[in-house]
Order: structure tokens, then C-alpha cells, then sequence
């Protein structure tokens, strides 16, 4: 490692430590919006949101992991909500979890990308933020929501995600920090990218 050049050494390290903090955003989003690649239940954020479905059925991916991490409280208060429609944002306690709340969304479908999947993905990360900011929450973790069973292509969704979190934290201070946490090493460099 001693004889790799000085950018070479930098590019090994963000690679190393799969983390990028926004130190080079303009500088109304310095620092405001990190790319990370982890789990989602780890994060000591005041929110992690989760990408479920119009149930709220805690059934596969992230939405099992977070029903498993946080334990059976979290499914008995999502029984009481009714349900979640697609593009719609839903809050809960976070149980057993680090973070204090969890974030309800349900992702559209792709279905070729002519059906409005772009406009009800941008609705889920607005409603997200949106109930975030009302309930004092000042940092929120996403996981690249739709981009898994419901086959959203990664670096469309990065996009999609990037842009609207960007205009939301560009619009209002409350918020101080957004993570995009990134499961697979696809999604960060996708994410990379787009932020
Ligand atoms: N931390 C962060 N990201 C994760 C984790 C984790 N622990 N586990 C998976 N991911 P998906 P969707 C990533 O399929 O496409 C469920 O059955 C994963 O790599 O979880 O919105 C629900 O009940 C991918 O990048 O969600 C719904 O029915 C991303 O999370 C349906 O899946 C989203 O993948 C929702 O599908």
C-alpha cells in the first residue's frame, strides 16, 4: 500500500471503508448527505425508513430484516396502521432497533418505466422526508427502496433518490443528515454517482 500514489491511496481507502461523507457537495449539502455500505438496522441515525409493502407484512429483504431486528413490537404497531399505499409514508417506534423511529414506505413496481415508477418513487423519499421533518427526526437512513424485489433498476432509483433528497435538504434546514445505505456494492457505486 506504501508504494500506491496519493490518489490511488484515496481511492483505495473510500473503497476500504465504503463511506462517503458529502465533504465535497456545495456547500448548503456539505456533510448533509452520506453514501454508506452496510445494514440498515445498525444505524444510530433518529430514523431508518423501510421499503415494504402496502401491508406493512415485515415478509422479505430490508422490511424482514428490520421486523427482525426490531422485534415483535414493530409488527403489532403496524397492524394497527392500515396498511401503506404505494408511494404513501407511514411512521412507527423503532423497538428494539438503534434508531428511535421507523419509516414506512411502500416503492412502486418497475414495470418498463413508462407506468409513472419514477413519479411514485420521488413521491416515497418526499413523503419519508416529509414525515421526518414533522416529527423533529434529524437524521434518516434509506435503503435503496424498490431496487430489490420490486426490480427498479439501481442506478435509475440512485438517481431518483439522489435528486429528490438534494431538493428536500436544499428547501429546509431541518433536517441535518440523510445516509443512503447501500446493501450491496452495486448500489454504492451507483449511489457514488448520483449523489
Ligand atoms: N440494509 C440495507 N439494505 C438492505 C438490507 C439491509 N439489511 N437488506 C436488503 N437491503 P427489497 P423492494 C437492500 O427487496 O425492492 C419486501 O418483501 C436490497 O439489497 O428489500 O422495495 C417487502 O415486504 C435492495 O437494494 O425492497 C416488499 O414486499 C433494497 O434493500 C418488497 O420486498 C430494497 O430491496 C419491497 O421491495
Amino acid at each position: 500500500r506504501r508504494s500506491m500514489s496519493q490518489s490511488t491511496y484515496h481511492d483505495y481507502q473510500v473503497q476500504r471503508s465504503q463511506r462517503y461523507r458529502g465533504q465535497n457537495l456545495p456547500d448548503d449539502l456539505r456533510g448533509r448527505i452520506e453514501v454508506i455500505q452496510g445494514d440498515i438496522t445498525k444505524q444510530r441515525v433518529d430514523a431508518i425508513v423501510n421499503a415494504t409493502d402496502n401491508y406493512l407484512s415485515g415478509s422479505g429483504g430490508v422490511d424482514a430484516a428490520i421486523h427482525r431486528a426490531a422485534g415483535s413490537g414493530l409488527k403489532k404497531e403496524c397492524e394497527q396502521l392500515h396498511g401503506c399505499k404505494t408511494g404513501e409514508a407511514k411512521i412507527t417506534r423503532g423497538y428494539n432497533l438503534p434508531a428511535r423511529w421507523v419509516i414506512h414506505t411502500a416503492g412502486p413496481a418497475w414495470q418498463g418505466g413508462h407506468q409513472g415508477e419514477d413519479r411514485m418513487l420521488a413521491l416515497c423519499y418526499q413523503n419519508c422526508l416529509t414525515l421526518a421533518e414533522q416529527y423533529s427526526i434529524k437524521t434518516i437512513a434509506f435503503p435503496a427502496i424498490s431496487t430489490g424485489f420490486l426490480g427498479f433498476p439501481s442506478d435509475w432509483a440512485s438517481r431518483i433518490a439522489c435528486s429528490q433528497v438534494r431538493t428536500f435538504l436544499q428547501r429546509n434546514s431541518a433536517i441535518e443528515k440523510v445516509v443512503f445505505v447501500c446493501f450491496q456494492q452495486r448500489d454504492f457505486d451507483c449511489y457514488l454517482n448520483s449523489v
